[in-house]
């Protein structure tokens, strides 16, 4: 299982020069159309778990267990994110179940086609976008660089690491502050996601329960 550590920044005219400048290769363009998931009360994003349908496989975000005991260290690593990727279909299957503590065992099988356990589960889809998105790697220091075009019109930037689970994260901290510095970024502020954006605008009183239990 892998561990993904970033940092979002904010886009402006410059920041294409400037990746160009300090080395970064762009690596590919994608269209990526996401789907999330929660059931009507929330329980996932409301425990900060992210279930979505992208390129017709599951993935399930949710935070480290340092997130949860409420590490943050130093300022510079309060700007960054750190979320556990889980894409084994029975394992997100458990947790989310977990979660939801639903009594009734789902009798539904794994297959990426199969979905009878999302109604098994009372899970409905709350948001759905289309990302256009450009990567670039920074090969020396193992950094991705992921700049974003949201089809809702939000454009935001990311530097991101992976790790391993229990890997050293200081390390993909200190390369993420690294980046950061050679594009010039400036800001002491936590750049919001496309999620964030996504709600507010679309469903005002999930994205206030988020705001009120301090998970966006
Ligand atoms: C973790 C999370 C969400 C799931 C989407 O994560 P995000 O990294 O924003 O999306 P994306 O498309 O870049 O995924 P990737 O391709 O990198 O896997 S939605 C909200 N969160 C929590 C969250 C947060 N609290 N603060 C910030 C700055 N980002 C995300």
């Amino acid at each position: 299982m892998s561990v993904e550590v970033e940092r979002k920044f904010l886009c402006n005219a410059d920041t294409l020069k400037k990746l160009e400048e300090i080395g970064a290769v762009c690596v590919g363009q994608q269209q990526i159309h996401d789907q999330y998931f929660d059931t009507p009360e929330f329980h996932l994003t409301l425990r900060d778990m992210w279930l979505r349908k992208r390129k017709g496989c599951w993935e399930l975000k949710c935070p480290t267990a340092e997130a949860q005991s409420g590490k943050q260290g130093e300022a510079a690593a309060s700007l960054c994110t750190r979320y556990k990727e889980i894409t084994s279909l029975p394992e997100i299957h458990l947790r989310v179940k977990e979660v939801i503590k639903q009594d009734r065992e789902s009798e539904a099988g794994f297959s990426q086609e199969d979905e009878s356990w999302l109604s098994k589960l009372d899970l409905v889809c709350f948001a759905e976008f289309t990302t256009a998105r450009c990567s670039f790697t920074l090969k020396e220091e193992g950094v991705q660089i992921d700049l974003d075009q949201a089809d809702f019109g939000y454009h935001v930037g990311e530097i991101e690491v992976l790790i391993s689970e229990g890997g050293d994260e200081q390390a993909a901290l200190e390369k993420i502050r690294k980046t950061a510095e050679k594009l010039g970024l400036t800001g002491d502020q936590r750049v919001k996601g496309k999620m964030d954006v996504y709600l507010k605008r679309n469903h005002p009183e999930h994205y206030a329960k988020l705001l009120s239990e301090h998970i966006l």
